[in-house]
């Protein structure tokens, strides 16, 4: 009965698929439902999704002469989501390590320092400028040419993760000290 045992199981085994199956196609089926329902009059919805919820605009970096070990970029980041998000880390082929940073004033000094966890609220911009936040590239591998471009990456807390190219420019105002 060893056998029969075994042809009894598969059969069992056979139907819990079928009704798994069955199952998941109706759900699937009620979602696709639901969402025709909702297609019908949200326009607005659709179109909020089709927009990126993080974007880096505007970047541009500073090139280097040679001999120089760093450089900054500065750009401009909108949070186009409905929360809160954190600049979690950044990274950019050209640099050993890449680091946000603040300019501030310091006993009449200006000075640079690492910024962690930087948040953004929805809806907000943050301006990396000249004098303020900048995305700090240290350890270059290579000199950055005037007009060339540089991919500089960013890693948010929701985990998004977006590349923005920065073009390289002599032409940023505004002193950048090396660290
Ligand atoms: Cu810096």
């Amino acid at each position: 009965m060893k056998s029969g045992t075994i042809l009894y199981t598969r059969a069992v085994r056979v139907m819990v698929t079928i009704v798994h199956g069955t199952i998941a196609l109706m759900m699937l089926l009620t979602v696709h439902t639901a969402m025709a329902a909702q297609g019908g009059h949200s326009h607005a919805h659709s179109k909020e999704h089709s927009e990126p919820a993080l974007q880096l605009l505007n970047a541009s970096a500073r090139a280097t002469k040679p001999g120089m070990s760093s450089s900054a970029a500065y750009m401009t980041i909108y949070n186009g989501t409905h929360q809160a998000v954190q600049i979690r880390s950044l990274s950019s082929p050209v640099a050993g390590k890449t680091e946000l940073h603040t300019t501030e004033m310091n006993n009449g000094m200006m000075k640079m320092r690492r910024v962690d966890n930087l948040t953004i609220n929805p809806g907000d911009r943050l301006e990396l400028k000249p004098g303020g936040y900048h995305v700090m590239l240290m350890g270059l591998n290579k000199h950055i040419a005037k007009n060339s471009e540089v991919p500089v990456t960013i890693t948010f807390s929701n985990g998004d993760q977006k590349t923005v190219i920065a073009h390289a420019t002599d032409e940023i105002k505004g002193q950048h000290m090396a660290h």
